[in-house]
């Protein structure tokens, strides 16, 4: 048997967020937000422990996630986000940067950020990913930046 299991919890009574939003397909990233705002506030979170972000499109939250970080005023971040397919490969510049430069955020700076930025073929595989019949990824990011915000606390603080 391991001697210690260790995991963060969902709590979110004492920790702060920032949410970027991207305004690029907002009648789907309306919705995340909703979920995300949902999953703190069924977690404990005060509602002036967060802050809202609203940023042009997906490709412009890595800079900002950055910026936050630097700033270390957040326990975690969140990013909401909808990169819909179209006819060009646009989508996969916008989609892939924007899933890298987060990754590298959160690796370099070591604060998690929940990635709750949908990649879709259509319009309805990505509203039924906010808040229809596939769930709410704004939600599920939220949640998860809870326990990695907890967890990351954990592991730097054993006895937290
Ligand atoms: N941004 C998105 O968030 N989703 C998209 O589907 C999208 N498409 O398809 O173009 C998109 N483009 C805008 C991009 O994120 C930047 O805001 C823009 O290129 C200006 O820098």
């Amino acid at each position: 048997m391991p001697s210690a299991i260790i995991e963060g919890d969902l709590s979110a009574k004492a920790l702060r967020f920032a949410i970027i939003v991207s305004r690029f397909n907002s009648f789907v990233t309306d919705r995340l937000l909703a979920g995300a705002l949902d999953a703190l506030a069924r977690c404990g979170c005060p509602e002036e422990k967060i802050g809202i972000i609203k940023v042009p499109g997906s490709w412009e939250m890595p800079v900002v996630a950055r910026e936050l970080a630097r700033a270390k005023r957040h326990d975690a971040i969140i990013a909401l986000g909808a990169v819909i397919r179209g006819d060009t490969p646009h989508f996969d510049y916008v989609a892939g940067e924007a899933a890298r430069g987060l990754a590298q955020v959160a690796t370099e700076s070591g604060i998690p950020v929940g990635f709750g930025v949908l990649t879709t073929n259509t319009v309805e595989q990505a509203v039924d990913r906010a808040g229809g019949k596939g769930g709410n990824k704004g939600f599920d990011a939220a949640m998860s930046a809870i326990e990695m915000a907890n967890l990351m606390r954990r592991l730097r603080k054993p006895s937290a």
